[in-house]
């Protein structure tokens, strides 16, 4: 067992910190209030191969790893947690591609998402179907060569702005969920309408509904074969988990710092308020499940980048992950006390977004209900 990183890591994530400080970061409060989409940080980000650590090099990545992104995301999410989900939106589609795509699909697509300059996303979830995702109504009709695209996607990230990305629909209902199709497609076609969206966090990150009344996609942007839509799902899931585990993360440092430096520079009843046991138990505990939660994301990181099966250690490490960064952020937020509270200063914030993190990509409640059924046999995560 070995924890250090390597040197090649070591500098990915200085680089990744150095550009967060210094590129997100002077603007994130902003951004955040006026729910900026920073289109032009997303490209930047691609030029530093952000999105293309998954990537070998002849579809524009290099290659660096499944761990090289936990520690990008991490760094990006520290500083402003809505631009991790940038990253996200371009890396879910590029590894679903290079994992299921067939070769001229890897080559027409994954480029352009590893640089930024296609917009990513992937539609999943329905009005009717948040968590159980085989519960979707949209479905896609074979036309000659193009399916015709008909339903609603809801709470989609990057919705508003995406130019290319997954989305999955039935092509044969009567199968249920071995019925499932995966497409990748250009979403500048006729027969989508875009409705934008608001939430409490994430401010940065655009989210909206697709809704598609014969939106053409040609037979040819078929992820696999019909009805292999559900397994490719799950798959893209269990990579796209990862990112949102590394965000939490971030968002749990960020409010743990905060909350350490309140507690060194605040003094109330004639002493620093790091000295009264109450906030020093939350900053223990802070970092306990942050730390925690770091070598389980990390292990993670690790079996992927062994090609080792990690499904039940992501759903382990995206649940605490995002425990810990609530944890945080509610600690913080009653360390900084007003000044936690006010929108002048970041706590409120990392508490907005850290909401997010026990939805996304499968709720807590999911991850539990994954690792409860496979510790009682009732499935196999790992299969
Ligand atoms: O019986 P079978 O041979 O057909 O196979 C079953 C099973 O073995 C079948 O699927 C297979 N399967 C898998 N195969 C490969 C199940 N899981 C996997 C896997 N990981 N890999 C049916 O399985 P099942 O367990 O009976 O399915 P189910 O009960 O219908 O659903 C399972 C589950 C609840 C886990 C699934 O629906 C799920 O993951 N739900 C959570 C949905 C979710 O995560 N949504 C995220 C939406 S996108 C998003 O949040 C964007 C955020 C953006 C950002 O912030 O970054």
């Amino acid at each position: 067992m070995d924890f250090e990183l390597s040197e090649e890591l070591i500098a990915v994530r200085d680089l990744a910190r150095e550009f967060a400080e210094k590129e997100i970061a002077p603007t994130a409060a902003k951004d955040d209030k006026e729910q900026n989409f920073r289109g032009d940080l997303v490209r930047k980000m691609g030029d530093l191969g952000f999105y293309g650590t998954m990537i070998p090099e002849n579809y524009g990545g290099n290659g660096l790893g499944f761990l090289a992104m936990v520690l990008i995301t991490e760094e990006v999410a520290r500083v402003h947690s809505a631009m991790r989900v940038a990253i996200n939106m371009q890396i879910g589609p590029a590894v679903t591609l290079l994992q299921f795509g067939n070769e001229e699909q890897k080559q027409k697509f994954i480029p352009g998402l590893v640089s930024g300059e296609t917009i990513g996303c992937f539609a999943i979830t329905e009005p009717d179907a948040g968590s159980d995702v085989a519960g979707m109504r949209t479905v896609a009709k074979k036309d000659g060569d193009h399916y015709l695209l008909n339903g609603n996607k809801i709470f989609i990230s990057n919705a508003p702005v995406t130019n290319g990305g997954l989305v999955y629909a039935y092509t044969d209902r009567a199968q249920k969920h071995r019925g499932m199709t995966a497409f990748f497609t250009d979403w500048n076609q006729p027969g989508l309408t875009r409705k934008t969206l608001t939430t409490m966090g994430a401010h940065c990150s655009p989210l909206g509904e697709l809704t598609f009344d014969n939106f053409r996609i040609p037979v040819a942007n078929r992820l696999g074969n019909e009805g292999d839509g559900f397994k490719i799902c799950m798959w893209q899931l269990n990579q796209t988990r990862l990112n949102c585990a590394a965000g939490a993360l971030g968002v749990a440092r960020a409010a743990k710092e905060a909350a350490v430096a309140y507690c060194n520079q605040r003094a109330q009843f004639g002493q620093k308020i790091g000295e009264f046991q109450m906030n020093q138990d939350m900053i223990a505990q802070m970092i306990a499940h942050e730390e925690a939660a770091r070598l389980l994301v990390y292990r993670a990181a690790w079996l992927a980048d062994q090609q080792k099966p990690n499904n039940l250690e992501t759903s382990i490490g995206k649940y605490c992950a995002a425990e810990a960064a609530n944890y945080a952020a509610d600690a913080a937020m009653k360390i900084l006390g007003a000044y936690g509270y006010s929108t002048e200063f970041p706590v409120e914030r990392y508490y907005r977004d850290a909401k997010s993190y026990q939805i996304v990509e499968g709720s807590s409640n999911v991850q539990k209900m994954i690792i409860a059924q496979d510790a009682l046999g009732y499935r196999n995560a790992n299969r």
